[in-house]
This record gives C-alpha cells, structure tokens and sequence, in this order.
C-alpha cells in the first residue's frame, strides 16, 4: 500500500512542479502575506466553484480549533522556565535535539478523539481544525516523509489526525487540519520576516545563517510531501488551514493550491496559503467593525492562549463567547474557537464548561445562526441582526443583548410591512405587536428577557427588503 501511496506521490509531486509558473500577484509584489479584511482575494477559479465549495462552511458558522503539540506536554514550560505560549521553543530558543526530548515523554493517553468531538458537537460546532504541525515542526500524524511524527517518536504510537477524522465522520462533523506554511523550527531552510521589532520568527538558534536558507528545499522537502499525506491518507479534508506563509512564494502557493485541488477539489483552503490566494479570509483574536465583503473567519481562543498554558487561567465567560458568535455571525463570518488541550489529552475542564454553556444557548437558537448572512442594518445598540432569504420572503432574527426596559424594541430602518414577528425560545404562534414609524419598526415585547445574554426575536417580511441601509 504504501508503495503505490509514494508512486502516487512522486508523480503527484513532478506534476505540481510543472504547473509552477514564476507569477506574481496582480500588482506586481510579492506579498507574502494573507489577504486582510478588505484586500481582495486573487481567486484562480470561478466565483461559482469556489462558492459551491464553501457552501457548507458558509452555512456552518461556527467551528472548534484546536491547537495540540508537545508545548502542551508541561503547559507551555520547559524545566521549569515559562515558555510563553506554544511558541516556548523559539522563545527559549531551545535546540532542536532539546525539543524533540519532549517527544520521549509524549503519551496523552486519556485522549479520546469521540470525547473532543462531541464537546465540540454539543457546543453546536460544525467542524473541527486540528493542528497537524505548528512551528516546532513535529507532525501530530503519521507521516510517512518525516520521522518527527507523533507515531514514530513518542511512546503514544497512535495517529490523532486519523482518530479525530474517524470520529468527525461518525459523528457528522466536518474535519479539517491546521499546517504552520512558513514557521518551522525543526528545518534549516526556513527563514522567516523581520517583525516590526527587526526579530525573525526562524530557528536561528541551531540554525544562525539566516540567508544561506532555502525556502523552496523546505517547500520540497517537507512541505509538499506531508501536504500530499494529510490528502491522502485521512480520506476527504474539509479544510486546510495554513498559518503563518511568510516567504513562500506567490508561485508556490499557486503549486500548492493546485496539488490540493487536483486531489480533493472540495478541500477549503484559507488564505493564509499567502499571497491573497485561498477561499477565505482570516481575522485572528478580532471581529472586524463592519465585516469583509469577502468570506471570512474569525479565530480566538478560550483563555489567552492557543496551546495548552498551565497558568493561564483567564478564560472568557460565556456570555462574551455568544455575543462574539453572534456578532461575527451578524456579520456574514464563522466563528472558529480555540481550545488546548493538555499533555494527557485532555481538554481543559473550564473550556469544557463554558463550550456547554454555548451549547445550551444554541440548542435554543441555532436557527438564528446556522444559514443566515449577515445583517442588512448598520448595527443596532442594543444587540445584532442575522438574516435568512426565504421561499416567501426575508426571515430576521434580531439578537436582543440589552432588553428594553419599557418593553418598546426599536428597529431603526426596519420600514417593510412585518408579516408575523415573534420569540425563537417562545411560543411561535404567540404574535409580537410591532408599530411601524417613519424611523422604523417598534416591536412591543414581553417584561422579561428569556435569555440574559442574548434573546432572539424573529421577524418575517413578505417579499424582498426594502430597507434604507
Ligand atoms: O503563531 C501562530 C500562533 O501560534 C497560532 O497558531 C495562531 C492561530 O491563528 N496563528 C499564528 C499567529 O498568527
């Protein structure tokens, strides 16, 4: 088996290489960087099949990350030294041989990929992103062109990429996987940007000379060869989601968008695969203030750190965590939370309440998210706006943070005719009484809210919106 995999896999890998043209980016640079909020996106297909393969996603709206590697093992300390966060190896600068020590005592046998992926389930998350490898370099799955795997170097021996693709399939969720692109601490030809502070982002600890390293050898190397694995050998991707392109070329992220498709057409590829290529937008640890005409992703984390932090115990309350869902959703964008789970496996107790918590929200008002785009209204003071089109009409579901207290909702532009106007949680027949005025529709509602930290009230109008924006 593995035989005919390589056979597939070198002419896979010299056809992709023929298909690398010296392009450069439609004004000439060679950004490496993602597209932003507003820059556009260089799409190689047609808007069509690129909005087909994000259909699903576009309906999903809400996704778990999940940042697991051997920076987990002590929660991001090394002997006893804070690390920082899952970036300990470049902060403490230590040595790849150092490092890779860690793997020795790898082994998180209380992980179970059913348990993940049903908190992630019960949270109302329709996917799930593991990271395969992050900037240390060391591959969470078995990869056969590079021995620092976690099969192969830690007394663990199993594949959590396959588990957690398994039980994703069995339980109806979508998987995808995170590949750090242009960071890898374990390779000596991967030089990275000067940050703002004039400090690279590379090994320069075990690998000092900076420009005698050579990005396409990585490329070829490592980058190429472990993409080809993670297409084939874990059935369909949902997503790949690359981080950090830095010098990758705007050729070679054009070899490796076209590897991809050509094995897994339907594969969602974010546009960190760099230079404003890839099917969407990433915003990370933000929500735009009035969103991305392009489709796009907001990425956070629970507490203030993507990988496992033993001492960071700052985790958000719940309420912030729906009123962003809510928000990112209200503005045509999927919400994709992090959590980090331990050296052992497991994922931290306090993230696991409070994903419960969303989840019970959602139970009631997933309606209100799934399937809508964003909100037709400039932002409303007391909450937000999700939008679903209809056979007949236009569903509104208005996200009530701040309950009115004289029991008048205002909905400023809102001018169409209300056909029926009601609450999610209540009693759908149970009509709301709504005045329309020249500044828009009032909606008289009960005393008291029934949800404290978001209560949605849907509104239909018959036939397009008129609105005023
Ligand atoms: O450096 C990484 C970081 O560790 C984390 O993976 C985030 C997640 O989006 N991406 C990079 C920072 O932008």
């Amino acid at each position: 088996m593995k035989t005919v995999l390589w056979q597939r896999v070198v002419v896979l890998l010299a056809l992709s290489a023929s298909i690398a043209g010296a392009q450069t980016n439609p004004d000439g640079t060679a950004d490496t960087g993602d597209a932003h909020a507003g820059q556009k996106l260089v799409n190689l297909e047609s808007p069509q099949v690129v909005a087909k393969r994000l259909q699903w996603w576009s309906e999903a709206r809400f996704g778990m990350f999940i940042h697991w590697g051997l920076y987990a093992q002590d929660g991001c300390f090394w002997r006893g030294k804070d690390g920082g966060s899952e970036h300990m190896m470049l902060k403490l600068e230590i040595p790849i041989a150092e490092y890779a020590k860690i793997a020795n005592d790898f082994n998180p046998v209380k992980f179970q990929a059913d348990e993940w992926v049903r908190t992630a389930q019960d949270a109302g998350m329709k996917y799930l992103i593991l990271t395969a490898k992050h900037h240390d370099g060391f591959a969470m799955f078995d990869s056969p062109s590079d021995a620092y795997n976690i099969v192969k170097r830690t007394p663990f021996q199993r594949d959590p990429v396959k588990e957690l693709a398994e039980a994703c399939r069995r339980r109806g969720l979508k998987f995808g996987v995170y590949y750090s692109l242009g960071r890898d601490w374990h390779d000596p030809d991967v030089p990275t940007e000067r940050k703002a502070d004039g400090v690279r982002r590379s090994n320069t600890w075990d690998f000092p000379e900076e420009d005698k390293k050579d990005f396409a050898k990585y490329f070829a190397r490592k980058v190429k060869p472990q993409v080809l694995e993670l297409l084939t050998q874990y059935g369909p991707l949902a997503v790949l989601w690359f981080d950090t392109p830095e010098k990758i070329s705007p050729a070679q992220s054009r070899e490796l968008l076209a590897l991809i498709h050509r094995l897994q057409p339907d594969c969602i590829v974010n546009a960190r695969v760099g230079n404003r290529l890839g099917d969407y937008t990433v915003e990370e640890q933000a929500i735009p203030a009035n969103g991305n005409p392009l489709p796009w992703e907001s990425c956070m984390t629970l507490n203030r750190h993507w990988g496992f932090k033993k001492n960071d115990l700052e985790w958000k309350p719940a309420a912030e965590l729906i009123r962003n869902l809510v928000d990112i959703a209200s503005k045509g964008g999927n919400f994709l939370l992090n959590v980090g789970p331990t050296g052992e496996g497991v994922i931290p107790p306090p993230s696991v309440e409070r994903l419960r918590e969303v989840g019970q929200w959602m139970k009631v008002n997933r309606e209100a998210i799934y399937g809508t785009t964003a909100s037709p209204f400039k932002k409303f003071t007391w909450g937000r706006c999700t939008k679903k089109m209809t056979a007949d009409g236009v569903t509104l579901y208005l996200h009530v943070f701040d309950w009115p207290k004289d029991g008048k909702l205002l909905v400023p532009g809102l001018v169409d005719t209300v056909e029926s106007a009601a609450l999610l949680a209540g009693n759908p027949d149970r009509h709301l009484e709504t005045i329309s005025t020249l500044a828009g529709t009032t909606v008289l509602v009960p005393e008291a809210a029934p949800d404290k930290i978001s209560s949605t009230l849907v509104i239909k109008i018959k036939g397009p919106l008129t609105h005023p924006k």
